[in-house]
């Protein structure tokens, strides 16, 4: 790598006049501004693969859920984990430097800092969603790889999770802890097998997935083909991946969960099964209209872990083993009823700010760690220990062998590197067809209290600093006491206030016993930040 090589690459991706901060998802804004931001994130991408020793990382370009004109870019750790989050300052210093010198330098800065090696040879993989804007990045992402000799393989359009789930294939790879088969094929191989086991000499009639216009939809095509026809039948919507204008417009799992409405394109079937994914594929939402009104009913992520937590807990409690510890993980978002029927049932609950990687963290402590956040996003993570106790337990009857049976292909069905709305799906399904629930029995677990989520524009949301999983503010002083006090005028009522993480607003959450109650609450918590 010379020193020549890297400049010549960057002049042709100037930095705008702009502060780039890695956030919670990694850097998301209007595309235009993002080619000098991939680039340098590239250059990132290398030296952290360096670090690791020569182990894949993986660079997904994508904004999620974001609009159409927006774009974004992160990097996944070779486990097929969020970045380490000590390095997000290094990522923003990067794209922050001036010019092509100061990104020479600060490259220079880290290869010292940490003695990274220049023997050893990077290697990155990368993908992007369906946007206009998405091939342009992929090309400045290029550029910076080749400049600086990474062995890079593309692999076009995928979801986020398939992206992580390749990274962590490619990582263990002819190791006892091999993921996967390194390849698009692998995954759905992986993912379909286990969900035709799973689902032997059972039915569940069809699901509606809307597939928000993005990347999530030739996915979820080319699953469905790999899945036994007699089990599920998969009616693909809101699919047009051509029409950039489209994508996450009225539809997908954020304009559902947001509004909690059905997506305009959807005319639902009493009792019949509706799912919603992101633009990138990584949450998931179910929703359904009742028999009697017509009403419509989001089961969302909280609804999600609860299904999934109990259903293994089942399975684990059948198949003899014991001393298995299963917690959920949810954020301060989590309606309060699920929290309440989830320790009802005996499960510990922990709460994390906003932001998987929180989720992530402390589902790791768990035998079986269940993370949801409320919009859908989240997985189920198995210890190493507690794969092993499963792989190897000795069923003492038929029923044992059973439970054991389908843990196994359980731990094989989800995607346990991310979020996977696709794996979460068939999850979901898998679940309803064995407790043979129409998705008003699912709902019937608990009653979720009426909530509202609102969100204002301030001066300065740095102004604003939580404790408590974010639960609390301790700035600006004073509000806190202010928001009790409302919040102490309702009936179950639960409010806070944080930064918003992605955009620059702060956010207004509350819930209360009646829909009047956490309509007002919201709106008289978000009249104190006037
Ligand atoms: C990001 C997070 C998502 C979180 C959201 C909150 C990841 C991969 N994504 O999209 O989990 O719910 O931010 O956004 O961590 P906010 O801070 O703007 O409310
Ligand atoms: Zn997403």
């Amino acid at each position: 790598m010379s020193q020549e090589a890297v400049i010549a690459a960057s002049k042709a991706y100037p930095k705008p006049a702009q502060t780039f901060q890695y956030g919670t998802a990694g850097f998301r804004m209007k595309a235009d501004l993002l080619p000098s931001v991939v680039f340098r994130v590239g250059l990132l991408a290398a030296l952290r693969s360096r670090y690791k020793n020569g182990q894949v990382i993986g660079v997904m370009i994508t904004a999620s859920h974001n609009p159409p004109a927006d774009n974004g870019v992160k990097l996944i750790d070779p486990m097929g984990e969020m970045l380490e989050s000590s390095w997000e300052a290094y990522g923003t210093a990067l794209a922050n430097a001036e010019d092509d010198q100061a990104v020479y330098d600060y490259y220079t800065h880290l290869e010292q800092k940490f003695n990274i090696k220049s023997s050893v040879t990077p290697q990155v993989i990368y993908g992007s969603d369906t946007r206009e804007s998405s091939p342009a990045l992929v090309q400045a992402l290029k550029d910076a790889l080749d400049a600086v000799g990474v062995k890079s393989q593309a692999f076009g359009a995928v979801t986020t999770p398939q992206l992580h789930y390749l990274v962590r294939c490619l990582n263990t790879e002819g190791t006892d802890h091999a993921y996967g088969k390194p390849t698009l094929e692998g995954y759905y191989s992986k993912l379909s097998t286990a969900f035709n086991h799973l689902m032997t000499n059972r039915s569940n009639g069809s699901v509606t997935v809307d597939c928000a216009n993005g990347v999530g939809g030739p996915a979820l095509r080319e699953l469905q083909k790999h899945l036994n026809p007699d089990s599920i039948t998969i009616i693909v919507t809101n699919d047009d991946t051509e029409t950039f204008s489209k994508l996450n417009s009225q539809s997908g799992a954020d304009y559902v969960k947001t509004n909690q409405r059905l997506p305009p394109s959807v005319t639902a079937q009493p009792l019949a099964r509706y799912a919603s994914l992101d633009g990138d594929a990584d949450r998931i939402v179910y929703y359904y209209v009742d028999a009697k009104t017509s009403t419509f009913h989001l089961l969302d992520g909280d609804k999600i872990a609860t299904l999934a937590a109990s259903f293994i807990g089942d399975l684990v409690h059948h198949s003899g083993i014991t001393d298995f510890s299963i917690g959920v993980v949810q954020t301060a978002y989590a309606n309060g009823s699920s929290t309440a029927y989830i320790e009802k049932q005996g499960l510990p609950t922990v709460c994390t700010p906003t932001g998987v990687k929180h989720l992530h963290h402390a589902a790791l402590a768990y035998d079986c760690g269940v993370y949801f956040e409320a919009n859908g996003h989240g997985t189920v993570l198995f210890s190493p220990s507690a794969l092993q106790r499963i792989f190897t337990h000795e069923p003492e009857s038929p029923a044992q062998a059973t439970a054991i049976t389908h843990l196994k292909n359980i731990t094989e069905l989800i995607n346990q590197t991310v979020g996977d709305a696709l794996s979460d799906l068939l999850l979901v399904e898998v679940i309803l067809a064995h407790k043979a629930w129409t998705p008003d029995l699912w709902d019937a677990c608990y009653t979720d209290l009426p909530n509202r989520l609102e969100k204002a524009e301030v001066v300065d949301r740095n102004a604003f600093k939580t404790t408590d999983a974010e639960r609390k503010l301790t700035h600006p002083a004073g509000l806190q006491d202010q928001i009790d006090a409302l919040v102490g005028k309702y009936d179950q009522a639960r409010s806070f206030v944080r930064p918003s993480g992605t955009e620059n607003v702060v956010r207004v959450y509350a819930e209360a016993a009646t829909r009047t109650q956490a309509d007002e609450l919201a709106q008289k918590v978000k009249a104190l930040l006037r």
